[in-house]
């Protein structure tokens, strides 16, 4: 070994001490920093399953049947938020909303915590072989308590409907009708709850045979490209082409027969205002419906899609139900004393919401017919009979409450269900 072999490998011995050491500092450095991510994420996990925990309490604590008002499990009464979509252009910041708006969210998604549980319930409960009545009732009694109904303070958004098969929208049984429900059903749960006015509109599909599933699924599928498609300035007429293009994706094989899975052209969604479940606005379900509106900010939608194996296009059929009173009625002098009292009735429980002939009876309006065909005639009052595509085929609908803003929309009725 030489004197220069001896410097080098000197050298090369302090080199390497100090590289091990200066590796070593980096080392201790990252792990310190490592550790510390280590830990925020432990903390996180820790907040998040907290919350969680919370969350998992409130809904356990309600009972089965259910029987605990949403504002019981909720004692500060700041309800859950939907899911919420930033806008990506303008940026979400949760302290522009101004305080009408919280207000009137907030009764908006205490209704949707309300349906999020009542159609947890129906989901269990409704079975094959149950009279079509008993179900509505057991759902409005649920609905009933949930939201503490009042007058029209708070309560139903509107008549319970169970659409079956063909018939798409608006059945709900008058008293009388003894309809069971069959294994082979198809059948739409579309109902509403209110509170103060702001209604959730939320509708989904039940069915107890898997051959049915694509067409839910190209329903299902339909409805969250609406949802996806909405926001401020979106075009309403652009929301119908992507819904019908996702939905006329799909076909369904039934009994060996393959049938094209329609979006049904003549219903469609449309925006909601206060006590006004039609709000003016309408969202298409299908391409070149000339509709030239857009959305606009502060407004609520009820993005709903309907698919059939039949024809696509519903007409009223059955034994009707549904009846509103016209938003806007000239005034009208009511000679008949029969139809006033019953007028009186419904500005008393209903105003401007949506009723049905079970609930007249319940409120004591025994033999109210003739009374309530007069005041249609009158046109103080509307009739919504039976939407029903051809004899034989089926139909599925999907239907959520959104809020649009400029910065954001949240999906109210939105539950991890659909
Ligand atoms: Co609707």
């Amino acid at each position: 070994m030489n004197e220069n072999n001896q410097l080098s490998n000197d050298n090369q011995l302090l080199n390497d001490n100090k590289l091990s050491n200066d590796n070593k500092l980096l080392n201790d450095n990252h792990i310190q920093n490592e550790q510390k991510n280590i830990n925020l994420e432990k903390n996180k996990l820790k907040n998040i399953k907290k919350r969680l925990a919370k969350k998992k309490k409130k809904l356990s604590n309600q009972t089965f049947p259910p029987t605990i008002p949403i504002n019981k499990l909720y004692s500060s009464n700041i309800y859950p938020k939907g899911e919420i979509v930033e806008n990506k252009i303008n940026n979400f910041d949760e302290n522009k909303i101004n305080n009408f708006d919280e207000n009137t969210l907030n009764n908006f998604r205490e209704a949707a915590e309300a349906h999020r549980q009542v159609r947890q319930y129906a989901k269990k409960f409704i079975q094959p072989g149950m009279k079509i009545i008993d179900i509505a009732k057991k759902i409005e009694n649920a609905t009933a308590l949930l939201i503490q109904k009042d007058g029209i303070k708070r309560g139903w958004g509107f008549p319970t409907g169970l659409s079956l098969n063909n018939c798409a929208a608006h059945y709900t049984p008058n008293y009388g009708d003894n309809t069971i429900l069959n294994k082979n059903d198809v059948m739409k749960l579309d109902f509403g709850i209110q509170v103060e006015g702001k209604i959730i509109d939320c509708a989904f599909t039940l069915t107890w045979d898997e051959k049915y599933d694509e067409l839910l699924n190209a329903v299902k599928e339909a409805t969250n490209t609406g949802i996806k498609c909405a926001g401020i300035d979106a075009r309403l007429c652009e929301i119908g082409s992507s819904i019908q293009e996702v939905m006329e994706a799909h076909e369904i094989v039934l009994d060996g027969k393959v049938y094209p899975i329609k979006s049904i052209r003549n219903l469609s969604g449309h925006s909601i205002n206060l006590y006004q479940i039609h709000g003016g606005k309408t969202v298409p379900i299908i391409k070149n419906s000339g509709n030239d509106d857009k959305m606009e900010d502060g407004e609520f939608y009820a993005i709903e899609t309907f698919g059939s194996t039949g024809k696509g296009y519903i007409y009223n059929d059955m034994a009707c139900s549904h009846y509103m009173k016209e938003f806007y009625q000239p005034k009208i002098n009511i000679k008949n004393q029969k139809s006033k009292k019953l007028l009186d009735t419904i500005n008393t429980n209903f105003g401007t919401l949506a009723f049905c002939r079970r609930w007249l009876e319940d409120l004591g309006e025994k033999d109210h017919l003739l009374s309530l065909k007069n005041l249609c005639n009158l046109g103080i009052i509307r009739d919504y009979p039976p939407l029903c595509d051809i004899k034989g085929c089926y139909t599925a609908q999907y239907e959520h409450t959104i809020y649009i803003s400029s910065s954001h929309k949240e999906i109210l009725s939105r539950g991890e269900d659909f």
